[in-house]
C-alpha cells in the first residue's frame, strides 16, 4: 500500500521550478539566466558540499565607494575576473555596502499568468537576507545596476548629469508589485519559504505579467551563500480521496493503515468493497517538497 501511495504522489507531479537555473549550476563564469556576478560583492562558486554544485556567495563587507567604482566598470563591460582586491573595512562599518545598497542580485524576468499564486523557496547559509519577488506589467530591462537607485545617482553625479533641483527627474525602479521573503540566519544551509503565504502578484495589480527574484543581502557586513532558488505555482489545498479495496480488511484496519499514512477517514459511504479516505493536503512548508495535489474528489484506486 505504501508503494502504491508513492506512485500516486509521482503521478500528480512535484512543483516544477519556473525559474530557469534556480539551482545556479548552469553557466559560464556567471550563472545563466541571472544578472552577471561582479567578482567583488557577488561570486559564483562550487560549494564545499559537492551535492550542491555551484552556489552564489555574497560579500557585503566592502567599501561602498569601491563597489560603486567597480560596478561602473562592470556596467561598461569589465570582466568579473578582473575585480580589484577589496580595501580593508573598519568598525563600525557604516561606510560598507552592508550599510547602504547591499549586494543586490537579480534573476532574469519570467512570464507569469494572471490569477496564479506562487511559492518562493531558497537555501541560505549565513545571516538573514531579504529576498524580493518583483512584478512588472512590461518585460523589464536587465541592464546591470539599472535598478540600484543610489548607484545610478552616483553615476550621474560622476558624469555631472544629476539634476538636484526641484522637479528633477526621479529614478524609478520600475516594478509595479513586490513581495518579500526573509531568509537566512543560520551558519548551516537551510531552506526558507513564507509559511502558508503564497505570493499573489496579480491579486491587486492585475497588470503584472513578469516577475524577477531579487536577492538582497546587506546588514550585517559579511558573507552570505544562496542556492536552489525555486519558484513554483501554488495549488491551493484540495481534498484528496483515496479509494482502498476492502479486501477483507475491517474498517478499523483500514482506519489504522490510513492513520499511519496521515490519511484519516472522514467519510465511509462508498460503493461496496471500498472505503474512501480523504485528507486536506497541507500547503508547502520550509524544507518540504512541493505538495502533491489531486483535483477535488478525484478518486484513485490503490
Ligand atoms: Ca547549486
Amino acid at each position: 500500500m505504501f508503494i502504491a501511495l508513492s506512485g500516486l504522489a509521482l503521478s500528480v507531479g512535484a512543483g516544477e521550478n519556473l525559474l530557469p537555473n534556480g539551482n545556479l549550476d548552469e553557466g559560464e563564469g556567471t550563472p545563466a539566466h541571472w544578472q552577471t556576478i561582479d567578482g567583488f560583492t557577488s561570486f559564483w562558486e562550487e560549494d564545499a558540499d559537492p551535492a550542491r554544485g555551484n552556489v552564489l556567495r555574497f560579500d557585503t563587507d566592502v567599501l561602498q565607494s569601491q563597489a560603486y567604482d567597480w560596478w561602473s566598470k562592470i556596467a561598461a563591460g569589465a570582466s568579473p575576473a578582473d575585480a580589484p582586491k577589496k580595501l580593508p573595512t573598519v568598525e563600525p562599518k557604516y561606510d560598507t555596502l552592508a550599510a547602504f545598497d547591499g549586494a543586490w542580485f537579480y534573476s532574469d524576468p519570467i512570464p507569469i499568468e494572471p490569477g496564479k499564486q506562487y511559492w518562493l523557496t531558497l537555501d541560505v547559509r549565513g545571516a538573514k537576507i531579504m529576498t524580493w519577488l518583483l512584478g512588472y506589467a512590461e518585460k523589464p530591462e536587465t541592464t546591470f545596476g539599472k535598478d540600484a537607485l543610489a548607484f545610478q545617482g552616483h553615476r550621474q553625479e560622476q558624469a555631472g548629469t544629476r539634476d538636484t533641483g526641484r522637479g528633477h527627474k526621479r529614478l524609478i525602479q520600475g516594478y509595479d508589485w513586490k513581495g518579500q521573503l526573509a531568509a537566512g540566519g543560520s551558519s548551516e544551509w537551510k531552506t526558507y519559504s513564507r509559511r502558508e503565504q503564497p505570493f499573489s502578484p496579480t491579486k491587486n495589480t492585475p497588470q503584472i505579467r513578469y516577475m524577477r527574484v531579487l536577492l538582497l543581502p546587506f546588514w550585517p557586513p559579511g558573507e552570505y551563500f544562496v542556492d536552489n532558488v525555486t519558484l513554483t505555482e501554488y495549488a491551493p489545498p484540495t481534498e484528496q480521496t483515496l479509494v482502498l479495496p476492502f479486501q477483507g480488511r475491517s474498517r478499523g484496519m483500514i482506519k489504522s493503515e490510513g492513520a499511519a499514512l496521515g490519511l484519516p477517514i472522514r467519510k465511509n459511504s462508498c460503493p461496496e468493497g471500498e472505503t474512501q479516505m480523504r485528507r486536506v493536503v497541507a500547503p508547502l512548508t520550509a524544507g518540504m517538497n512541493h505538495p502533491t495535489t489531486l483535483s477535488s474528489n478525484k478518486r484513485s484506486v490503490l
